[in-house]
């Protein structure tokens, strides 16, 4: 058996109860198999095994009283992963299905999506099985202080610097950074995503569904297409999914379809952003509601929302939310481009079925890198003391997305894979972080 499928091996046996990593594990180690085996050094410094163990674990016990006086306990966790070319850098998700195995799969992610920004930040990842939805914000407050109280003593503006993720914005950060702020008597720049009175950078919020568009629009006028004119399908209502969408709208494509864990809506005229902003961004409300503003368009309760024939799809909300038969459908359908705004939110089979049928499908660590990328631009700022215009950010932004593409793409290129972006972007995400680990012996 080849070493990389040795590791693999290894790999799967040793973290049984943890799908959601297996399958991040599986996806990469698969991808780099003849890159790797044809590289003995990789072996010899034993890179894979001590990139597939995260350099360091922490799990704690997060207490707090809820509005009716009753102790509420929930888990916390942080992984470093991978400190290699700086320092441990990704986001906080609060959602009730975190587990050792989504977070783990989600810091792993993220050292190779990191990597491809060209910025100096390692990989890491952190939450809570805490559940923000439906409670105040008091509630919320006494959470993420509490988060804090234990997570503080692990993390610094050097060595770990945590951002938003699902069920984590603005609030949330600047309940965890006001906490930090309070512990350590430092108003070091340990988070980003922070609100813009108090360090945060310019077009932060925009900046992973701008980014994932400004890939997208790379790579389909690489291949003589264009944004312009398409009709997409857009998951999830968070986030990235109002960005993307405010985004792709800027550049001429109709958005027909959103969604929430709840279910989506189809408005065939157009999404009508403004709405989805007051009811997601305002009032914290359900998709649903779209149709006290647009009457005519049409809500549908549950999943469903890959059925909507669209030119691009652009998943944003989780992780596997679109299967085998989902991409069957698209692909039916005449969707000719995916990109990943989320997190591996296609599972191994239909990224399969993307690549068979010559789909351009772009993975979410290339396609979603935007957010973390400008965390790595707020992360200079504050260093530097100083702030960047919006238009200034987003211009580096866009600059770092095409780089992004045209790195996976001619990666994908040296090895013979042409236009297959897992393979491109696994590699060189790969390169750089393993020639460091080398450069730096065994640690
Ligand atoms: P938000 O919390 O702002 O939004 C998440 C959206 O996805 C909501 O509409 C939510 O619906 C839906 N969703 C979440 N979990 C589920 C689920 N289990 N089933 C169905 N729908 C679900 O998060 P973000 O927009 O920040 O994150 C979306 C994705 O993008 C995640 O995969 C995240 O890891 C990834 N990402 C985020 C970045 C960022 O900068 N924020 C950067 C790069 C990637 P509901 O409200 O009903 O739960
Ligand atoms: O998945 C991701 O890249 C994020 N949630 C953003 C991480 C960050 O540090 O900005």
């Amino acid at each position: 058996m080849s070493y990389t499928m040795e590791v693999l091996e290894t790999a799967l046996a040793k973290n049984q109860n943890e799908p959601e990593f297996q399958q991040a594990v599986t996806e990469i180690l698969t991808t780099l198999q003849s890159y790797v085996d044809s590289r003995p050094e990789y072996q010899k410094e034993g890179v894979l095994e001590r990139l597939i163990e995260p350099e360091r674990t922490i799990i704690f016990r997060v207490p707090w009283v809820d509005d009716a006086g009753k102790v509420q306990v929930n888990k916390g966790y942080r992984v470093q992963f991978n400190s290699a070319i700086g320092p441990y850098k990704g986001g906080i998700r609060f959602h009730p299905s975190v587990s050792i195995s989504i977070i783990k799969f989600l810091g792993f992610e993220q050292i190779f999506k990191n990597s491809l920004t060209g910025q100096p930040i390692g990989g890491g990842k952190g939450g809570s099985d805490f559940d923000p939805k439906g409670k105040s914000d008091r509630e919320v407050m006494a959470f993420c202080q509490s988060f804090i109280t234990e997570l503080y003593r692990h993390i610094s503006a050097d060595n770990d610097v945590p951002a938003g993720d699902i069920g984590v914005g603005g609030r949330e950060i600047g309940y965890m950074f006001g906490q930090y702020k309070r512990i350590k008597n430092s108003s070091e720049g340990v988070f980003t995503g922070k609100g813009l009175s108090y360090g945060g950078s310019l077009a932060r919020t925009e900046a992973t569904g701008f980014g994932l568009v400004y890939l997208m629009d790379e790579l389909l006028k690489q291949h003589g297409n264009t944004i312009e004119g398409k009709t997409i399908v857009v998951s999830g209502a968070g986030n990235v999914a109002i960005y993307a969408t405010q985004k792709a709208q800027q550049l001429g494509a109709k958005v027909v379809a959103m969604s929430d864990s709840n279910g989506y809506i189809y408005d065939p005229e157009g999404i009508d952003l403004a709405a989805v902003k007051e009811i997601k961004e305002v009032k914290r409300g359900r998709i649903k509601e779209y149709l006290e503003y647009r009457p005519n368009a049409q809500y549908t309760e549950g999943k469903g929302i890959w059925n909507i024939k669209c030119d691009i799809a652009l998943p944003c909300a989780t992780q596997n939310e679109l299967n085998k038969e989902d991409a069957e459908v698209l692909v039916k359908n005449g969707c000719f481009a995916v990109g990943e705004g989320a997190n591996m939110p296609s599972t191994l089979e239909a990224t399969e079925v993307f690549l068979e049928n010559k789909i351009f499908f772009a993975p979410g660590k290339a396609a979603n890198a935007g957010g973390v990328a400008t965390s790595a631009l707020e992360m200079s700022q504050n260093s530097m003391r100083t702030s960047w215009s919006f238009d200034e950010v987003d211009r580096r932004l866009k600059e770092i997305m095409i780089n992004i593409y045209n790195n996976i793409s001619s990666a994908a290129k040296e090895v013979g894979a042409e236009d297959n972006f897992v393979v491109g972007a696994n590699i060189a995400g790969f390169k750089r972080v393993a020639d460091a680990m080398m450069l730096q012996g065994i640690v």
